[in-house]
């Protein structure tokens, strides 16, 4: 009965969305920030709903793929799989913003394929009754803890597009501890990631220290994004020794991270030297890496997520969950697939602290103790708010915000930034 169900349309709403103004090793996030969500709809009336990149290149790609699915019962994630791949390749003209992964033209299909089988899935659940979680082998968690993900920041935007947001400047040691504060205060998170990469490493490590004291006990990670050189790196390892959870993306390459593995007793932990299955055995052979944090968008989706936490199980590392900027429906997504992985272990990043605005019925998802209860409900468990989905798309058509260049907004503030990478 499910194969009489076929997919008949595909509908791809890019949005925009407030964003802050949040540092890191590139320069500053723009004002607005961009998500694309995409709908499938069936021959029997429903509607599967799924959320990913909004960048121009990656529309293309998806407005490529769309005719793809049209046809196929939402039960056929290997023909999908199968067709996507044999169309959708690596096409130059992407943003290649090497700070965030799922920006590169090379992950065209596993990105595609992300996005299709999410929907999927969710239609999939809503068929058969079931949560997503279930439809991957139901969930070893109640509920998927997420962590405090603090930024470097300005108090207001330089364009000053809006009102600036509560959280104000986030600049010395005492204002990350407050920030910290804030955010533990409003969703409960159990553990803490600063983005680094920003200010001379001992400003950096004067923050993470400020944290060890004010929270002690709590899990704390740092992540310079490879902007620090190895020689940087292994100079602040003793500094950081006692006080990190993991150390993340310190320093450039597979090469360098192996190097700077002998010379730490902290776990290295990436999203950024492994991205591709290629990365992953080039990395278990060198010994760069001790955590993996996934990110279904750019690894081709919750199923191919799975696939790498076994690998990851087979080589000893830990696993933990990379973010970039997003709203309540990725964020399902997420909580669904880090439900059904038991050694994703580590506390989640999210982003979503600092987005005020959602796509989905309800509004704002809640944090519970910093963690998200896995939906019950069918499929993903959340529904597309079509009045706020038109707000944030006529947000996008009149942001002027087409691609992510927080190089270009840096040099609004700085005219000499340079983004020269490592900086330190
Ligand atoms: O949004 O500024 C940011 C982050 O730096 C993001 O681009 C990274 O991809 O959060 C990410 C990370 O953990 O590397
Ligand atoms: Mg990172």
């Amino acid at each position: 009965m499910t194969r009489d169900i076929a997919i008949t349309q595909v509908r791809i709403t890019p949005i925009a969305f407030r964003d802050g103004p949040l540092l890191n090793a590139a320069g500053i996030h723009e004002p607005w920030a961009l998500r694309a969500i995409v709908e499938l709809e069936t021959s029997d009336g429903r509607v599967g709903i799924s959320e990913t990149y909004g960048d121009e290149p990656m529309l293309r790609v998806l407005d490529q793929a769309k005719d793809l699915v049209i046809g196929l019962s939402p039960f056929d994630l290997n023909q999908m799989e199968e067709r996507v791949r044999a169309t959708i390749k690596a096409t130059p003209g992407a943003v290649e913003f090497e700070l965030a992964p799922g920006s590169h033209a090379a992950k065209n299909a596993p990105k595609v394929i992300s996005t299709f089988e999410v929907a999927m899935l969710d239609l999939q659940g809503q068929v058969v009754g079931a949560p997503v979680v279930d439809l991957l082998g139901g969930k070893v968690r109640d509920a998927v803890p997420y962590s405090a993900y603090l930024f470097f920041k300005y108090a207001e935007h330089i364009d000053k597009p809006y009102a600036p947001d509560a959280w104000g400047e986030g600049i010395s040691p005492e204002q990350i501890v407050a920030q910290a504060q804030r955010m533990i205060d409003l969703y409960g998170f159990q553990s803490i990631k600063l983005k680094g990469g920003v200010f001379e490493p001992a400003h950096e490590i004067a923050c993470m220290k400020a944290l060890a004291k004010a929270f002690p006990g709590m899990p704390l990670r740092l992540d310079p994004n490879a902007n620090w050189t190895l020689k940087t790196s292994i100079e602040a390892a003793p500094e950081l020794d006692e006080i990190l959870e993991y150390y993340e993306d310190p320093c450039p390459g597979l090469e360098g991270m192996a190097e700077l593995q002998k010379h730490t007793k902290l776990p290295l932990a990436t999203n950024m030297v492994i991205t591709t299955m290629d990365d992953f055995r080039r990395g278990c052979n060198m010994g760069s890496i001790k955590v993996l944090l996934s990110d279904h968008h750019y690894w081709g989706g919750l199923r191919a997520t799975q696939t790498l936490a076994r690998m990851a199980r087979l080589w000893g590392f830990g696993m933990s969950m990379h973010s970039n900027s997003h709203l309540g429906i990725s964020l399902m997504a997420m909580t669904h697939v880090a439900a059904s992985v038991p050694n994703l272990t580590y506390a989640c990043d999210t982003h979503y602290p600092w987005q005020e605005e959602e796509v989905i019925k309800g509004g704002r998802v809640i944090f519970d103790n910093g963690a998200v209860r896995v939906p019950t409900t069918p499929g993903l468990g959340v529904e597309l708010d079509r009045e706020q989905l038109a707000a944030l798309h006529e947000q996008y058509l009149t942001c002027g915000v087409r691609n992510r260049d927080d190089l270009t907004q840096m040099r609004k503030y700085q005219p000499e930034f340079t983004g020269k990478n490592p900086r330190f």
